[in-house]
């Protein structure tokens, strides 16, 4: 079934009479620019020349319109991460669109389903690591009871424009295939996972110089003033490229609310473990004194920072504080549980695929099973099947794996209800089912959201077949 299927449009009309479909309209322009860290100046693409690009918000429901201008050298595309919208709005160049060459423009245009924390980055190449993403939040009508303020905060690992020469996503992905794994000292992968280091030895392929949370280093990180007492509702996003990141803030537990948008019943946690494309909106109460959101990242060198200040106090050294975080046992939101609305129905699947994860070889590639990207050797589903997604690493390396249009519920291992997402970590050697209605025809993309890993081979097709 082709993107600009007949029964893709129809879905579309059917969401439109839902909502009510109040048109939204945005403009958004990808262009390079030379962007500041916090004192380190970085030739960049981005949107609007701003990192990360500005919010949209929208509410549930309503009709989301963004012309999106290309000022770049090079085609692009954008993709919805998280929306279960239509197909042909995805923004997957070469499977649900052609990408849209320089000096071009194209609307997108699609009503917004659900509710939650998302966010937009190109799918074409390894433009995500560059400075290319942006939060897009969607807001549901009972938004605000349980909290006073809100704050999105985007966490990105850094390495677009630094160096000299200039390294960019394109020179480290041509790097690691040219290398293969044998430049990575110290990371092959063979010490097992632990609870206070989940992903195990091998945490990532590429050594980044700078993290970031909103675009910030934390020498200049970004603050928000507030009141002690207060309840704010953090919104975390990973756009990070290769990095898997270890959010906490010290003496203060964040209870975990959503995962990937969808509400889970709520849980008190002192680490959130966030893969990349991966959210978590958790709700903070503001300790007495200025304290520092940290997000160390996971099994590398190096942190980022954004401060929650309060009136009459300064910030103090984080060392400590970063220490004791490092020393967590981190939560993987796979583990919480969806709260009964967002369960899917006690179904047995009509079909199951098994995806297995492995890689690489000598050249970098990363394969599900066994083959690199063909999109004409997809899984095949049929509109109305409950699926079953099996992930098997067989790899020494976690896996964020992304599957596009769709939400599905983790399984747990010992049973229960397990959450909502769109995006679930696939730690080495482990094994995760994930299931979802086939609701929404198309052809959708599953893939590891390691940008390298992705644009290495390990991605494939979620296939409606027409009947
Ligand atoms: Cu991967």
């Amino acid at each position: 079934m082709l993107p600009n299927d007949p029964v893709v449009a129809a879905t579309e009309r059917t969401r439109l009479e839902a909502g009510g479909g109040t048109l939204r309209s945005f403009a958004l322009t990808a262009e390079p620019g030379t962007i500041d860290l916090g004192g380190v100046m970085v030739p960049t693409w981005t949107y609007g020349a701003a990192v990360p690009g500005r919010e949209i918000r929208v509410r549930q429901g309503e009709r989301l319109r963004v012309d999106v201008s290309n000022a770049l050298p090079d085609p692009t595309s954008v993709h919805w991460h998280g929306l279960a919208i239509r197909n042909d709005m995805d923004g997957v160049a070469g499977l649900t669109q052609q990408p849209v060459v320089a000096g071009k423009s194209q609307r997108y245009e699609f009503v917004v389903p659900d509710a939650g924390t998302y966010w937009f980055h190109p799918h074409v190449g390894t433009q995500l690591d560059r400075g290319l993403y942006a939060p897009l939040i969607v807001e549901d009508p009972a938004d605000g009871a349980a909290y006073d303020d809100e704050w999105v905060l985007v966490v990105d690992d850094w390495i677009d424009g630094t160096g000299s020469p200039a390294t960019t996503p394109d020179t480290v992905l041509a790097g690691l295939r040219r290398d293969g794994m044998s430049a990575m000292g110290g990371m092959d992968g063979t010490a097992p996972a632990s609870a206070s280091e989940p992903l195990g030895s091998d945490t990532g392929d590429v050594v980044y110089p700078y993290y970031l949370i909103n675009g910030r280093l934390p020498i200049a990180a970004d603050s928000r003033t507030v009141r002690a007492g207060q309840r704010i509702r953090l919104r975390l996003i990973n756009a990070g490229g290769d990095t898997a990141f270890r959010i906490g803030i010290p003496g203060v537990p964040m209870t975990i609310t959503h995962t990937d948008g969808f509400a889970v019943e709520p849980t008190s946690k002192e680490a959130i473990l966030l893969g990349m494309g991966e959210r978590v909106d958790a709700i903070i109460t503001v300790p007495p004194s200025t304290t520092p959101i940290l997000a160390i990242a996971e099994g590398k060198t190096g942190s980022a920072q954004a401060v929650l200040k309060v009136a009459g106090s300064s910030l103090g050294d984080t060392g400590g504080a970063l220490a004791k975080l490092a020393a967590s046992v981190p939560f993987d939101s796979a583990r919480a549980a969806a709260v009964t609305a967002v369960r899917l129905s006690q179904k047995a699947p009509d079909v199951r695929h098994e995806l297995v994860l492995g890689g690489p070889d000598g050249q970098y590639n990363w394969t599900i099973n066994g083959r690199g990207y063909d999109p004409a050797r997809g899984l095949p589903v049929v509109q109305g099947q409950r699926v079953r997604l099996t992930f098997t690493n067989q790899t020494g390396m976690f896996h964020p794996m992304h599957l596009h249009g769709h939400t599905f519920q983790v399984r747990p291992t010992d049973g229960g209800a397990g959450p909502r997402k769109d995006t679930v970590l696939v730690l080495p050697g482990a094994s995760v089912d994930v299931d979802f209605d086939a609701d929404n025809p198309g052809q959708w993309l599953t893939h590891c959201h390691n940008i390298y890993h992705g644009e290495a081979g390990m991605m494939t097709v979620v296939s409606y077949m027409s009947t």
